[in-house]
Formats: structure tokens, C-alpha cells, sequence
């Protein structure tokens, strides 16, 4: 994707292929923000070798925020948060079997220690996630905070100019 240049500064990883519907909405957030970021398949339990060097690693690629989805059990934002100092956005996948909350619980109750910062379920959830990430990047870059303020300016005119529900 053309997010992967120049060195992303977010990781977007996910447990599987089928999350990517889910992650595709973090990307798009990204995207639109012009923030450098890359996509990865990453299982916390088919490809753990794997997830250990993404995680020890990201730092050292200059990855500033992990976005991780995952659904079921879903170990991966918390077993990414154990091997890496880059904060960890969890984004809980809707399953099929529980609709998410199992994918919701796994994520949200990490022991304290280990911080994993857990989003909405689904779609809401992988958008938020990039928006956090943004608005985390916006603290120390003047430029995704300029457009961050004009992403959320846009979509409250938008609301606005429909603000008739009537109205198509
Ligand atoms: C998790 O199992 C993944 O994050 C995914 O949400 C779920 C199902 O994976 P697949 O069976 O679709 O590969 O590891």
C-alpha cells in the first residue's frame, strides 16, 4: 500500500487476513490523514516468531503506535504490548461465535503492568484507533495536527449541512 512509504510511523497488524475488512478502516483514517503507515498479518498464535520480531523491532523502525486487531482470543495487542514500549492500540474484531465480545474482554482486561489502550468493537473501533494514533503523532507534529483539526472541522460541518433529517 502506498502508506508503507516513507518509514511508517503506525503499524497496523492484525491476526488474520479476515480482520483486514475490520483494519482496512484504520488504514483508511490514515490514509486520508497522510500519516506513513504499514499493514501486516501478525498471529499471536500461528506466527509467534513473527509477532516477537515485529515487536522488537518496531521501535528501531521508528514505529511511534501499534494498531493491533484481533478476534476471539485475542492474545496479540497484549502479547505485542508485552515485547515492545510502543504503545499498543487494541482493536477487538467482531468473531462470529460471540460478535466481538469475546475479542472485546480478551483486550480490554490486561493485568496491571501491561497497558493496551482497547477501542470499540469492529469498524468504530479500527477508525477511532487511527484517530488516536493521530491525535497521539499531533503532540509533536504540527502538520497531522493541522490536518486532524481540519478532518474533525469537516465532519462537523457535514453533520451541519444535513442537519435535517428529512433532507436527503
Ligand atoms: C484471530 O482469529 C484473528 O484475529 C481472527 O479474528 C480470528 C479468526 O481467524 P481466521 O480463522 O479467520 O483466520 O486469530
Amino acid at each position: 500500500m502506498s502508506g508503507d512509504h516513507p518509514a511508517p510511523l503506525v503499524g497496523i497488524v492484525m491476526g488474520s487476513r479476515s480482520d483486514w475488512e475490520t483494519m482496512l478502516h484504520a488504514a483508511e483514517k490514515l490514509q486520508a490523514l497522510g500519516i506513513p503507515h504499514e499493514a501486516r498479518v501478525v498471529s499471536a498464535h500461528r506466527t509467534p516468531d513473527v509477532l516477537f520480531d515485529y515487536a522488537e523491532t518496531a521501535a528501531s523502525r521508528g514505529l511511534r503506535v501499534i494498531i493491533a486487531g484481533a478476534g476471539g482470543a485475542a492474545h496479540l495487542p497484549g502479547m505485542l504490548a508485552a515485547k515492545t514500549a510502543v504503545p499498543i492500540l487494541g482493536v477487538p474484531v467482531q468473531s462470529k461465535a460471540l460478535s466481538g465480545l469475546d475479542s472485546l474482554l480478551s483486550i480490554v482486561q490486561m493485568p496491571a503492568g501491561i497497558p493496551v489502550a482497547t477501542f470499540a468493537i469492529g469498524h468504530a473501533g479500527a477508525a477511532n484507533a487511527a484517530l488516536f494514533a493521530a491525535a497521539m503523532l499531533a503532540t509533536t507534529d504540527a502538520a497531522i495536527a493541522e490536518k486532524l483539526v481540519a478532518f474533525r472541522k469537516k465532519q462537523t460541518d457535514d453533520v451541519m449541512a444535513t442537519a435535517d433529517p428529512r433532507t436527503a
